[in-house]
């Protein structure tokens, strides 16, 4: 099976808080290879298409403007079924029951605010890697 690639962002909670280091370090201790790497600061237009999927949802407003806060690390991480793993590694999308031992477990948590501030987002499947790689690269 030919290596896969991922979009795994550090979303502006992650940069904001300098864990920037710690997930880099994550994926490069799994094995993942970083094959690119760029401070974004997206503007609406990126977001609406990144987010696409969730447009008309409760969390879609808070969410955009969550992501226009600050800069985003944008990471394109190539391995074998590094979708699913880097997911994996991310934990749970709420960082109050996310598995302890996942990023967003060890180091997130419930803030009280209008949207999860998860520290990662990591792409769902191969369409969507695709997709979202030629959004933010
Ligand atoms: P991601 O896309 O960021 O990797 O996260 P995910 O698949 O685990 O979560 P998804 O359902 O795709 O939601 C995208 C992002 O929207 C925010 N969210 N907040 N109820 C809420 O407050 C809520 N639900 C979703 C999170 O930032 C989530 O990562
Ligand atoms: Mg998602």
């Amino acid at each position: 099976m030919a290596t896969q690639e991922t979009l795994v962002l550090v979303k502006p909670d992650g940069v904001a808080r300098g864990l920037t280091g710690a997930i880099l370090a994550r994926i490069e201790a799994k094995g993942y290879a970083l094959v690119d790497i760029r401070l974004v600061e997206p503007d609406r237009e990126r977001l609406e298409a990144h987010y696409a999927e969730h447009a008309g949802k409760p969390f879609y407003e808070p969410l955009l403007e969550f992501m226009m806060s600050g800069p985003s690390v944008a990471i394109r991480v190539a391995g074998n079924r590094v979708i699913e793993g880097f997911r994996s590694l991310a934990g749970a999308t709420d960082p109050t029951t996310a598995a302890p031992g996942t990023i967003r477990g060890d180091y997130g948590r419930d803030w009280g605010l209008k949207v999860q501030q998860n520290l990662v987002h990591g792409s769902d499947s191969p369409e969507s890697a695709a997709r979202e790689l030629a959004i933010w690269f």
